[in-house]
């Protein structure tokens, strides 16, 4: 199928819903016959950045990697999809200029840090606040949040199915699919 091939850059906190509503988008594609793929921490940290941590640097080189990897993935013409908490600003803004104009399309889960932690659903807030893992982002690291993002998604009350279709609504209005 004809498709104007994209990189979809989820950003948000953990437990924003990143890659639940970014998997349920690509099941959506899928379903119009686009190719897609997805990338997020489980199938990106422990190969192609397995040997990357949590500090600020190494956070920076694991979203240069993937955007990089995403870049060739674009290139060979797939909508791709990356759910990266990716927290700087100059970093993201670092791989949309690895893309050409409108080929990166930052979607933003702008759920609260509030909402994050009362969702908590792998007991990692409650672990960070107990000083059991340093430079969490929310608790002890930053998170700077989208200034002008494509996609915004207000992700407290929505449906899961409401956010993907947020997101399909905007690859079709704009051209993409
Ligand atoms: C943030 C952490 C941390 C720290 C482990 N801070 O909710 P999750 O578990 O499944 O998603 C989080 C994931 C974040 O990895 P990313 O590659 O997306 O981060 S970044 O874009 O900043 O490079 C969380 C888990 O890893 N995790 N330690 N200290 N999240």
């Amino acid at each position: 199928k004809k498709q104007r091939p994209c990189l979809l850059w989820f950003t948000g906190l953990s437990g924003s819903g990143k890659s639940t509503i970014a998997g349920a988008v690509e099941h959506k594609l899928a379903e119009l016959y686009h190719h897609t793929y997805l990338m997020d921490g489980d199938n990106v940290r422990y190969g192609l950045c397995g040997d990357l941590g949590f500090g600020d640097a190494d956070r920076n080189e694991n979203i240069r990697r993937v955007g990089e990897v995403a870049n060739l993935m674009v290139d060979a013409g797939l909508i791709v999809l990356t759910a990266f908490i990716s927290p700087f600003r100059d970093n993201r803004a670092a791989v949309r200029r690895m893309l050409q104009q409108h080929e990166f399309i930052e979607v933003f889960i702008d759920t609260s840090i509030e909402e994050c932690e009362k969702r908590d659903p792998k007991g990692l807030y409650k672990k960070a606040r107990a000083g059991e893992i340093k430079n969490f982002t929310g608790i002890d690291s930053p998170y700077e949040a989208p200034q002008i993002p494509e996609i915004t998604i207000l992700n407290s009350n929505i449906s899961i199915e409401d956010a993907a279709d947020q997101v399909i609504d905007y690859l079709d209005k704009n051209g993409y699919l």
